[in-house]
């Protein structure tokens, strides 16, 4: 489904996993700081819904997308946590760092995630214009930062579950 038709905040609360022993990590990039910092806020509003404690949120800040996957590799060599978010915000500019950081950040996520044990889920909004990026942080579209929070409970759920 395209993300044109799809509500990013919309999902069943029945089918997701307890979520109250878990511990998750966020790392907010500052570049389009009112979006990114609206994503992070429905990410840890979500989480709180579904029980996760509030001192088990652990929330750090990187410059911009770009340092998102080391940021991240920073948590997970520093903590023990279940799943770590990575909220960011790339809007197509006049020049090509649009594709380079879509490019690096994306890959520098997968990376994360093949080669570590820990889930780190991509919420990241790649849009052509701003209208578009807050129409998916809380507009129109919903909010990504939801749909990131039920992604990283539903990856730590799997990853405790193929551990017992
Ligand atoms: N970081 C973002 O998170 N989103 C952006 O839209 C964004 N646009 C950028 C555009 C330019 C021209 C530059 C130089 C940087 C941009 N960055 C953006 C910051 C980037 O992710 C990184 O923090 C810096 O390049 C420092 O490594």
């Amino acid at each position: 489904m395209s993300s044109e038709l799809k509500n990013l905040s919309c999902y069943d609360p029945a089918a997701i996993p307890d979520a109250s022993n878990l511990s998750i990590g966020i790392v907010v990039a500052e570049w389009n700081e009112d979006i990114t910092t609206s994503l992070a806020q429905a990410a840890i509003d979500t989480l709180l819904k579904h029980k996760v404690k509030k001192e088990n949120i652990y929330i750090t800040y990187v410059p911009g997308s770009f340092e998102l996957p080391k940021g991240t590799k920073f948590l997970i060599d520093n903590s023990k946590l279940d799943a770590i978010i990575c909220i960011g915000c790339v809007i197509q500019g006049e020049t090509r760092h649009f594709e380079f950081i879509c490019q690096a950040v994306s890959q520098g996520i997968m990376k994360l995630n093949l080669n570590t044990d820990i889930p780190v889920i991509f919420g990241v909004l790649t849009t052509n214009t701003r209208q578009q990026a807050e129409d998916r942080a809380g507009g129109k579209y919903g909010n990504k930062g939801v749909e990131s929070a039920i992604a990283a409970i539903k990856m730590a759920s799997l990853k405790k579950n193929n551990l017992k």
